[in-house]
């Protein structure tokens, strides 16, 4: 009785769920593009994985593997496998594209999305850039909004194994809106910053944002 005037539940699960609802999460292949606009200008297809990296292969295993999530947030993370593994996991399916020409489409990725990370660590207000930090010295930078993008995520899987680690795992940053030299390998940590502080490429002469609908290949594009 009189039950009918109660709030229905609220909690930090429901609200994640109706969000999930809303962009329909976990649908695969939901963020398609139509064939013909899918390939971006200058691109061509390729059906195997090449292995970009700046020729070392850090040998993080699981056991070792730690995430530290600092810099402009309310609350900082130190995650060990398990504990990352325990946060809500997500499917996603998108495509690659690197600033080489090579794309790969249909990359089916499961992990931590970064907005469940951003849930967890709360950027405090002054934060607009994030830093990713990875195990071989790479690092590379974002706008906030972009690490923020729904199709974004911490991966530690790569069509139903293990990600290789060639290809950074055990966890690695998948950003396909961008460039793939965005999407960190070996990730170590996660640093939020209110003033943009470009990384190994884009101190090198690559764009600063890298989106590939746009070319935006380097610094003078
Ligand atoms: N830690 C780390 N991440 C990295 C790189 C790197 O050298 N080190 N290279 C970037 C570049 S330029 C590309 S194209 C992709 C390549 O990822 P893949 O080897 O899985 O294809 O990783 C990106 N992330
Ligand atoms: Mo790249």
């Amino acid at each position: 009785m009189a039950e009918q005037d109660e709030p229905p539940p609220d909690s930090k699960l429901t609200r994640s769920k109706q969000r999930w609802a809303q962009e329909g999460r976990f649908l695969i292949g939901r963020t398609s593009r139509p064939e013909q606009q899918r390939l971006p200008p200058g691109q061509h297809l390729t059906r195997d994985w090449p292995t970009l990296d700046l020729g070392l292969t850090p040998n993080i295993s699981r056991e070792r593997w730690r995430l530290d999530v600092y810099g402009a947030v309310e609350k900082p993370l130190f995650w060990n496998f398990a504990e990352f593994a325990a946060q809500p996991q997500g499917n996603f399916i998108s495509d690659i594209h690197c600033v080489t020409t090579w794309s790969r489409y249909d990359n089916r990725w499961e992990g931590l999305s970064t907005r469940e990370l951003l849930d967890a660590c709360r950027p405090r207000a002054e934060a607009r850039f994030v830093v990713l930090h990875c195990h071989d010295g790479y690092t590379t930078n974002l706008a906030l909004e972009d690490f923020a993008a729904e199709d974004a995520l911490l991966a530690h899987g790569w069509s139903g194994a293990p990600l290789e680690q060639e290809h950074g795992g055990p966890v690695r940053l998948v950003v396909p809106h961008l460039y793939f030299w965005k999407s960190a390998k070996w990730l170590q940590s996660v640093e939020f910053l209110a003033e943009d502080k470009p990384g190994y490429w884009e101190v090198r002469g690559y764009h600063n944002k890298g989106d590939p609908w746009k070319e935006e290949r380097y610094s003078g594009d």
